[in-house]
């Protein structure tokens, strides 16, 4: 049996009921076997792909909280330290009713190559709970941020364990939450969380960062194909931050959006996702309602109950932004069967591994998720730094080295695939860049 087979198998064996984690390791460590294979006598000594799979540690905590009812709830926080290797762990809080360990560490070990391809000193992790935003109070959420908080903050620090937002946090979590953490450690700490209000260490662009980023990224895709985001119509799913700041970018460049979706269905709007329509969405993620139906009822358009965008709508590209597991088999067929030939990742993975083999074995060019959105994490990266030199950098200066690093990370895909003499393959493109880097690190650094 190969290496990568073994650890495969080994790591199935370890983590049971674990399929959204599994499935990352299959997809990751089933596009690095090139470097693998070179290498693999001094990888199996140090144990590489063994310590890759297993995250450094794993935190569980209770976070009990009180709604306006005066009545007390339990959920389950996380926090999961994947990978340090290149810099302190850093990556986002999720809060949403499914969350589970599965999903924290399929998304802390995502995160581990997504925060290597910044080419920025951070390491991979990833938080959250099972706690439901939809229809809370803004002091109901207060309440649970400083409550997640109180146990929380034993673990992170400006050079251990960075957090930011991710679904269900945005700028009043983040803010609640660094609130408590300065009121429990009485230290500013250079911020210690991303994503912060601008009044209070914030950086410029970063609520836009993942959106524009993915976009950049798709506009290096396209010119490496020879076409542009100009004229093109495109498929989005989701209606918080990343589709938001994606329209944003999408408009901007000349193409049209005309699908966004919700838990509840998705809307069509032939017309594009342009103007003041944008900036509604902000409103609807603000309202804590989770419904996209607000959208077709404010500007009449349509809206499908129950639906997803894909094989409904024909577009040039789809670009999911929503959530985990949104496209799967039977997608993948419909869009090669509609003829769309651009799936460009947003979301952390999107694709099932069975619905990107069968996209790629049908010739659709599919873009991978860590590479695509990975300008959020970059742009948090670049508000460590500001804050860290005391300084905050004009919007057209973060804008500019967002777009840099995702030119970068485009750059880097094509090198490692130029390296081991490998097609236009962005998804293993990324997956051997992402793990040369982190591999190397480790390997420097010794086995612990
Ligand atoms: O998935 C992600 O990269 C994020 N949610 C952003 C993480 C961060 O630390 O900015």
């Amino acid at each position: 049996m190969s290496y990568i087979s073994e650890v495969i198998e080994q790591t199935k064996l370890r983590n049971p009921g674990q399929p959204q984690f599994m499935q990352t390791v299959e997809e990751v460590l089933g596009s690095i076997a090139p470097a693998v294979e070179q290498n693999e006598k001094k990888l199996r000594k140090n144990v590489i792909l063994e310590r890759l799979v297993e995250p450094d540690r794993q935190i569980i905590f209770r976070v009990p909280w009180m709604d306006d009812n005066g009545v007390y709830h339990v959920n389950t926080g996380y926090r999961v330290q994947f990978n340090n290797a290149i810099g302190p762990y850093k990556g986002g809080l999720r809060f949403q009713k499914d969350v589970n360990l599965d999903t924290m560490k399929f998304l802390a070990f995502e995160q581990t190559f997504k925060n290597s391809l910044t080419s920025l000193p951070m390491g991979g992790g990833k938080g959250g709970s099972d706690f439901d935003p939809t229809g809370k109070s803004d002091d109901e959420i207060m309440r649970f941020c400083q409550s997640f908080m109180n146990e929380l903050y034993r673990h992170i620090g400006p050079n251990m364990d960075v957090p930011a937002g991710d679904m269900g946090v945005g700028g009043r979590e983040i803010g609640y939450l660094f609130g408590q953490y300065k009121k429990i450690v009485g230290d500013y700490e250079n911020g210690v969380l991303t994503g912060k209000g601008l009044s209070y260490g914030g950086s410029l662009i970063r609520p836009e960062a993942t959106g524009f980023g993915a976009t950049y990224f798709l506009d290096e895709v396209l010119k490496h194909e020879g076409q542009t985001i100009e004229g093109k119509t495109f498929c989005l799913s989701g209606f918080g931050n990343v589709a938001w700041g994606a329209s944003k970018k999408i408009d901007e460049l000349g193409g049209k959006v005309v699908t966004l979706s919700g838990p509840d269905g998705f809307i069509y709007d032939p017309d594009g996702v342009t103007g003041e329509k944008i900036d509604y969405l902000l409103e609807m993620r603000a309202s804590n309602r989770n419904r996209v139906q607000d959208y077709s009822d404010k500007f009449g358009c349509d809206f499908v109950a129950g639906k997803k965008p894909w094989g409904n709508v024909k577009a040039d590209i789809y670009m999911p932004c929503a959530r985990q597991n949104e496209i799967l088999l039977e997608d993948a067929k419909a869009m090669v069967a509609m003829g769309v030939p651009i799936l460009n990742e947003v979301s952390n993975m999107p694709t099932t591994n069975e619905a990107l083999a069968y996209l790629q074995a049908h010739g659709v060019l599919v873009t991978p998720s860590k590479a695509v959105n990975a300008g959020g994490v970059a742009t948090s990266g670049l508000e460590m730094s500001q804050n860290s030199e005391r300084l905050s950098w004009q919007a057209e200066e973060v804008d500019r080295q967002l777009k840099n690093i995702m030119k970068g990370i485009h750059n880097q895909i094509c090198d490692a695939l130029d390296t081991y003499g490998l097609p236009y393959n962005p998804v293993a493109g990324a997956n051997l860049a992402g793990f040369k880097k982190v591999a190397d690190a480790m390997l420097a650094q010794g086995i612990y």
